[in-house]
């Protein structure tokens, strides 16, 4: 899931990632007539766009992934109602695992929709986090792992790029902000995690580099040319006075994050959401039942019309099913 203001590059970044056009960039500067009278539309709300994508690498190992946009996050003055879209659709896709896990007989052909990975678009201001930044990593920090992510870092020069990270991270530890740890207790209880063979050296050592290039400086870009001198094809920014490749890991860490999400951490993402933000949130919505009066024989009936309910809202969403559909994408950038 990627989530960021309006604008904030957020369409540009998913199509950068797969290396394909996947949802269109800047749906809010889309050509609108003139006459264009913004008030006659529902309202600027928050959609949530799904796209299924196949990812493969350079050795043909194929990657399914889910990617969930958001336009709209932040349009409106009033956040809440951004946060509580997407508060209940990730507490909707745990209620059907929970609802799965407590059946008698279970449905072979359960497809898990938990949200492993959220990026969170930081704007490029120079400064720290902003209030409403603070207010939606702690709204949704125990539903999903937040990766905080620096969005168009080219409008920072390096020096400030080094500077905006330490106050976004002072403001973190600060607040004390639910962003995902790689070096959280979680991952050092793994029995190898510390033998003395080089690989799991490496993976304390990857982590550690990880947790310090925090927050992810990335760029995006619909601009692919030929390199001149070597024919390959390169995803860049131009600018009138050259052009930066957005894969380049001088200036920014578009790679690092794509390599983490996709190959080094994709189990860790998925078993810290199931073995801990979802195993907290199963103990107390079960918890919570046991002390419900309606809580009967164990069945946990408000778990089922939750689901319910979440489940009936993604079918009526023309949005959810018209991105739904599958889409193929090669990555060979890996
Ligand atoms: N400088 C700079 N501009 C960018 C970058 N990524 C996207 N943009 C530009 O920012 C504008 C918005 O980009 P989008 O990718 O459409 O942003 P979005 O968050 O999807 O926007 P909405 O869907 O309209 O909310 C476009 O003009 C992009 O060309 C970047 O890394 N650096
Ligand atoms: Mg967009």
């Amino acid at each position: 899931m990627v989530i960021g203001e309006s604008g904030s590059g957020r369409s540009t970044f998913i199509n950068s990632f797969c290396d394909q056009l996947i949802v269109p960039p800047s749906s809010t500067v889309n050509h609108r007539p003139l006459d264009y009278d913004p008030s006659a539309e529902d309202d600027n709300s928050l959609e949530l766009r799904k796209s299924l994508v196949e990812l493969e690498d350079n050795e043909g190992v194929k990657i399914n992934l889910n990617i969930i946009d958001t336009p709209g996050f932040g349009d409106t003055l009033d956040q809440e109602s951004s946060f509580t879209v997407i508060r209940d659709y990730l507490k909707a896709q745990f209620d059907e695992v929970l609802v799965e896990e407590s059946r008698l007989r279970r449905n072979p052909r359960f497809k898990d929709t938990r949200v492993h990975a959220c990026l969170y678009f930081i704007n490029p201001t120079g400064h720290g986090l902003k209030e409403s930044d603070i207010a939606i990593i702690r709204e949704l920090g125990d539903l999903v792992n937040i990766i905080p992510v620096i969005a168009k870092a080219d409008s920072l020069t390096l020096q400030e790029l080094q500077y905006n990270k330490k106050l976004i991270l002072e403001d973190i530890q600060y607040h004390k902000l639910p962003v995902f740890n790689f070096l959280d207790e979680y991952f050092q209880l793994d029995d190898e995690y510390y033998d003395e063979n080089d690989e799991e050296d490496e993976t304390v050592e990857l982590n550690r580099f990880l947790q310090k290039t925090q927050p992810f400086a990335v760029m995006g870009s619909n601009t692919v040319i030929k390199d001149e001198s070597t024919g390959e094809l390169k995803r860049v920014r131009k600018y009138p006075w050259g052009v930066v490749d957005i894969f380049d890991n001088e200036v920014s860490d578009f790679l690092t994050l794509k390599n983490t999400l996709l190959i080094t951490h994709l189990n860790d993402f998925k078993d810290y959401t199931h073995e801990v933000l979802y195993e907290n949130y199963r103990i107390k919505t079960l918890g919570e039942e046991e002390d419900d009066p309606e809580f009967v024989n164990g069945a946990s009936s408000r778990v089922i019309s939750l689901s319910k309910n979440a489940g009936a809202a993604a079918a009526n969403s023309p949005i959810l099913n018209k991105y739904g559909s599958e889409r193929f994408a090669k990555c060979k950038r890996i």
